[in-house]
């Protein structure tokens, strides 16, 4: 981002551009009202300087005596509003045409288009919300399940920011003990405090564990993970994927080489964001385009968090589903025997053998898909169930500041046990706070800010 100055007032379109029926134009600033005045036209003789705060106002957009658009303005005055400067909403009709005239007609009377996330990073910096509030307003906005929004809602809400403040509040309290003996040779550490301070730190410490703990869980429902179904053809692949999706996706026939190219959706496992990939059957190819699609089946057997192997009830075990389980054997597999509804030929006890778990389920007739669910739910929770408070971790900035905070406050209690000089200890402990403080966005330089919010879209 070029230096911008956060003192001008800034314009944005706010919603989503194309047809909608309600469309968005947001103004922040000091000029935000007086532009209002002269933009808008309403029914009684109040200008929107006057309006009382949190108000709608119905009129028109008026430019040089031709009407723009007809709006309702909303009014939010400083310090009670989004970015805690003065703001102006004008609720347009949806369509890029109108929107695009009202933002330029308020672009010519003396503001600036805003950057991307200026509104969010304005209420940072005037201190309405810390960062890790503001970096939930982008994941709020690109949640894909219910559980990812609870996870950046809670955020937003400030639940992290407050497990943050305890830790650190944490530190900051051991830190007074130690520098209070700090003037003195360490075997002068009174014994008390020495017990207290160490006592303190294991708290502190698991406090920061339980975190970063957490972060799992966050990152998989920030960001999903790839699931690939393979198998030979025919298995039933395209059908599973169809049982998955709960829709006709993918195309199914009796004949085996359906599926070429891989197809990818996206569906919500009790509350994952789960990317979900059919792939080719995995053959001996017999041309190029076979060879292809098998080509690209393996890659994303290779690339994927996560694969399906499925098998067919109804046939024995062939030579192409042993090379698949070769294939996978180092891969996070979870074998799926498809078809229950037909006589069972395959040798499942050899399967057992290979494989720790094994789901059982009807592609075709929609049964047991929910026992698949589980199993991947299982694999990514590994029996740690997401808090039901949902203050997860789910920000890899946050992670990584957590886990230095972590390695430094390891070193802090090594020094302690050992008796080590405090002064070593007490840098350890300023320097996992100022880590701490780096989540919350506390002295950060400005051009890792850009890049923060650089990511944001414009209006929000
Ligand atoms: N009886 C029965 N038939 C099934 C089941 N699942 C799939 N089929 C049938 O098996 C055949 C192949 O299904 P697909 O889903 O196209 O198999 P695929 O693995 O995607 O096949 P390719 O794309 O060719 O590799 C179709 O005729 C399906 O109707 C099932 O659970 N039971
Ligand atoms: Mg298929």
């Amino acid at each position: 981002m070029l230096a911008v100055n956060f003192d001008d007032t800034i314009a944005a379109i706010s919603t989503a551009i194309g047809e909608g029926s309600v469309g968005i134009v947001r103004l922040s600033g000091k000029k935000a009202l007086a532009i209002a005045d002269a933009v808008f036209s309403g029914k009684g003789n109040l200008k929107p300087s006057e309006f009382k705060t949190y108000t709608m106002h119905y009129g028109r957009i008026v430019c040089a005596g031709e009407v723009l658009d007809e709006v309702i303005l909303t009014i939010m005055r400083a310090p009670h509003s989004y970015t805690r400067e003065d703001v102006v909403e004008i609720n347009c009709h949806g369509g890029i045409v109108a929107l695009r005239k009202v933002l330029d007609l308020v672009l010519g009377r003396g503001c600036r288009l805003a950057a991307p996330g200026e509104f969010t990073r304005r209420a940072f910096l005037n201190g309405r919300i810390d960062l890790a509030q503001a970096e939930a307003v982008i994941d709020i906005i690109r949640a894909k399940t219910d559980s990812a929004l609870k996870v950046s809602l809670e955020q937003l809400k400030g639940g992290l920011s407050k497990e943050i403040n305890k830790i650190r509040q944490g530190l900051l309290n051991i830190l007074v003990v130690l520098e209070a003996n700090i003037d003195f040779p360490e075997e002068d550490l009174k014994q008390h405090d020495m017990l207290e301070a160490s006592e303190s730190l294991s708290v502190v410490r698991r406090q920061l564990d339980r975190l970063l703990d957490s972060a799992k869980a966050g990152r998989i429902l920030r960001d999903g993970i790839q699931v690939v179904i393979c198998g030979r053809p025919n298995v039933g692949k395209s059908s599973l994927l169809n049982a998955l999706l709960k829709k006709e996706r993918s195309i199914v026939t009796p004949v085996a080489g359906t599926t070429r190219d891989s197809i990818e959706e996206m569906i919500d496992i009790k509350g994952i964001p789960v990317r979900i990939v059919d792939t080719a059957g995995i053959l001996k190819p017999r041309n190029l385009i076979e060879r292809k699609a098998v080509w690209r089946a393996r890659n994303h057997i290779h690339s994927a968090d996560m694969v399906i192997v499925l098998f067919d009830a109804n046939r024995k075990l062939k030579e192409e589903d042993w090379k698949l389980i070769k294939e996978v054997k180092n891969r996070n597999v979870i074998a799926v025997i498809n078809k229950i509804d037909l006589k069972a030929k395959i040798e499942k006890e050899k399967l057992s053998k290979t494989f720790y778990k094994i789901v059982e389920l009807s592609a075709k007739k929609v049964k047991n898909i929910n026992l698949l669910e589980d199993a991947l739910y299982e694999f990514v929770y590994q029996g740690k169930l997401a808090s039901p408070d949902f203050t997860l971790v789910n920000n890899l900035r946050h992670v990584n500041a957590l886990k230095e905070a972590q390695k430094l406050l390891n070193n802090a209690a090594s020094t302690l046990s050992d008796k080590l000089p405090l002064e070593l200890l007490t840098q350890d402990l300023k320097d996992a706070a100022g880590y701490l403080d780096k989540i919350l966005g506390k002295d950060l330089p400005g051009d890792l800010l850009d890049r923060i919010f650089a990511d944001f879209c414009i209006g929000k």
